[in-house]
Parts: C-alpha cells; sequence; structure tokens
C-alpha cells in the first residue's frame, strides 16, 4: 500500500513536471552524487542511474510508450522508493540520463571504473545501474566481462515509465536493491532484476517490445526468483566473469570498431563491403540456422579475415548455439559465437581485440566466457 502511494506521488511529481520543465530535466548537467546519511548496520548499496524509462515520464498516468526516457533524476527515483532505505545504506549517483539506445562506449567506460573503484571500497557491499531496457543486455554483458569484483552488481530498468500506473520501476528497485544486499549473490557475475525474476547478464535477452517479462534466457534459463520478496537462487552459469576476467579497461578511451551484419535472403555482400572499406576490425555475422553465410557475403568476408579482419559467425536465430558447420567456414578463419547473441558477441569481440587478433585466442574467449 505504501509502495502504491508512493508511486501514485511520484506519478503527481512527474505529471507535474511534464508542462514543460521535464525536458530541461533530461537535458540538465548531470548530478553530482547525491549526499545521503550512512545508517549504521546496513550493506551499503551503490545506485549508478543511466536513464531509461524507469526514469521516464509520460503527460499522463495512462500513457505507456509515448513518453521521454531518462527525465527524471537519481534523487527522484531514490525518493519514490523509501523503502530501499530499510533494506540498504543507498548512496545515489548519476552516470548518465538517456533512453538506452543512446549508451554510448564512454558511459560504459565510466560505468565500469566507477564500479570498480566503488566496489574496490570495503565497505561496500553492492551496486546497482538504473538502465534503459532497449540495450540494458548489452551493458549487463559488458559489465560481466570488466568488473573486477565478486560483490553483487544488479542491472535494472523499467518497462513502464515513472509517471505510468502500474508502473514496474518502484518494485524493481526495490528487489535490484535487495538482490545487491544478499551475500549469497556474491560471485553470480552481472545479474539482472526485473518482473520478480533473477537473469544473469551472460544469457538474458530482451524478448518482447512491449511486455514487463522481457527479459529471459531462453533456453538456459534464470538464475533465480524473488519468493516472498527476497532472492533465491538455482542456477549459476559456468562461464567466466567479474573476478575471472582477463579484460582491462582501465585507461580506453573508446573500443575497437566491430559492426553486425544481419543476414537475409539475397544479401549480395554490400553492407559487408561497406563494413570493409570503412576500415572495421571486426564483423559478427547475423546469419541463418546454425550461423550459414550466403556464398555472395562469405567470398567478402574471407577477404576482410585475410586482410586481417576477424570475422565472428554469429546466428539471427534466438535460440541455440552457433557451432562448426561447414568445413570450408573453419578454413577461411570464420569464428563461432556459441550461444551469444549477435550484439553480445559483437562486445565480446570488441573486448578480445583489446587484447590480440589471433584467431585461436579469440575462438577461445568464446568458448569461455
Ligand atoms: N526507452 C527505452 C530505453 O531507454 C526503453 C526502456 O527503458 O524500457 O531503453
Amino acid at each position: 500500500m505504501k509502495i502504491r502511494q508512493t508511486f501514485i506521488a511520484l506519478a503527481v511529481t512527474a505529471a507535474a513536471l511534464t508542462a514543460a520543465p521535464v525536458l530541461q530535466a533530461a537535458e540538465a548537467p548531470v548530478a553530482a552524487p547525491a549526499a545521503q546519511t550512512v545508517k549504521a548496520g546496513k550493506p551499503t548499496v551503490w545506485i549508478l542511474a543511466t536513464g531509461g524509462t524507469i526514469a521516464g515520464v509520460a503527460a499522463s498516468a495512462t500513457e505507456m510508450t509515448g513518453y521521454k526516457a531518462g527525465s527524471l533524476g537519481i534523487d527522484t527515483l531514490l525518493a519514490a522508493v523509501p523503502q530501499i532505505h530499510d533494506i540498504a545504506d543507498c548512496r545515489g549517483e548519476q552516470i548518465a540520463n538517456v533512453a538506452s539506445p543512446n549508451i554510448k562506449v564512454d558511459t560504459w567506460l565510466k560505468l565500469a571504473g566507477r564500479i570498480n573503484e566503488l566496489l574496490a571500497k570495503p565497505e561496500v557491499n553492492g551496486v546497482v545501474i538504473t538502465h534503459g531496457t532497449d540495450t540494458l543486455e548489452e551493458t549487463a554483458w559488458f559489465l560481466n566481462l570488466v568488473v573486477r569484483s565478486d560483490k553483487p552488481v544488479v542491472i535494472v530498468g523499467a518497462m513502464r515509465p515513472a509517471t505510468a500506473i502500474s508502473a514496474d520501476g518502484p518494485v524493481n528497485l526495490l528487489n535490484a536493491v535487495k538482490l545487491a544486499s544478499t551475500p549469497e549473490a556474491k560471485g553470480r557475475g552481472v545479474m539482472i532484476a526485473m518482473n520478480d525474476v533473477i537473469n544473469g547478464a551472460r544469457d538474458v535477452q530482451k524478448t518482447n517490445t512491449l511486455r514487463v517479462d522481457t527479459f529471459q534466457s531462453p533456453e538456459l534459463g534464470y538464475l533465480g526468483y524473488f519468493e516472498a520478496g527476497n532472492p533465491v537462487f538455482y542456477r549459476a552459469s559456468t562461464r567466466k566473469h567479474t573476478s575471472q576476467t582477463e579484460f582491462d579497461v582501465t585507461g580506453l578511451k573508446d573500443l575497437p570498431p566491430v559492426v553486425i551484419l544481419y543476414s537475409h535472403v539475397a544479401d549480395d555482400g554490400t553492407l559487408a563491403k561497406a563494413a570493409v572499406a570503412a576500415g572495421v576490425k571486426g564483423i559478427v555475422h547475423a546469419g541463418t540456422g546454425n550461423g550459414s553465410v550466403p556464398d555472395d557475403v562469405f567470398k567478402v568476408l574471407k577477404g576482410a579475415v585475410e586482410q586481417g579482419i576477424t570475422v565472428v559467425r554469429g546466428a539471427r536465430v534466438p535460440n541455440g548455439p552457433t557451432i562448426r558447420s561447414v568445413a570450408y567456414f573453419e578454413e577461411a578463419g570464420l569464428l563461432k559465437a556459441g550461444t551469444l547473441n549477435p550484439q553480445k558477441a559483437r562486445i565480446l569481440l570488441q573486448l578480445a581485440l583489446t587484447k590480440t587478433s589471433d584467431p585461436k585466442e579469440i575462438q577461445r574467449m568464446f568458448d569461455e566466457y
């Protein structure tokens, strides 16, 4: 009941903002860390805000799609869910305030640096990141590969804006703080807490454009659930992550350019040729079936490998791994994405290319992470 009242209060506040200042809020300079009181005896959780629908504002409570993501600041988000302060000493910090299609590498590098800095402090128990859902799985996977700590890192978003009737953001944020405060959540890699389930960064996908149960780990499954409001684990990934990572983005200003080519009937290789001409360092081919490549595209990709560009075969099919197929793919040096979807294969390839261009080494990384 309290949460619902809080929501209504937030909705009213946000609706009041929509008159005009809300657009300014989205465009306002990123705020300094919010000052919050430290309460003894509770875990300390930092909440790093990046925007998204969880911070989104619409003109009315029934408007679910026509809203401005990344409108509310971290202080408003935290004030809307006072119950999080019963669980942990929560400190907020605004890293960015954008709709997640606009997340860029500089935000990733800033997030990674800040999370590593915070989690290195003995007094910090965990980190929560608020994020738009569109690219949430990519940020989660990137962080899963570059955060160097076993402490819980949880990403959370919402499918309905903060102003919506039955907004999902507040309960998701409450669950995320619980997860980040839970000792059993250590060592499980970066997690996503939404819609009462816990997904792992490696296997999670946004599977539905609109529904609140959009985040799923098809085939490989959830890590756990929130049962009676508390996180309960059933599964763990066997793949390397976080504290076992070999990737270090400290000091980097950018990541190597890697593109995704989406396969389709009658693809004559136009985009593959354009990618090579643009000077990319890597290509992920989102192929049909088990990472199939049309002959016209294959010719271009074979030439790309001969020029030193790393090419990974992935699949546009949502489930199942991309594995060995016809021998000439292997002979041409095309690598395999396994169960990583193309957007995640792209990120792993970018990080791999910060260390090596040796195809055997890069395939090893795809097999281990
Ligand atoms: N606007 C989108 C985003 O910021 C959607 C969302 O957050 O749910 O990713």
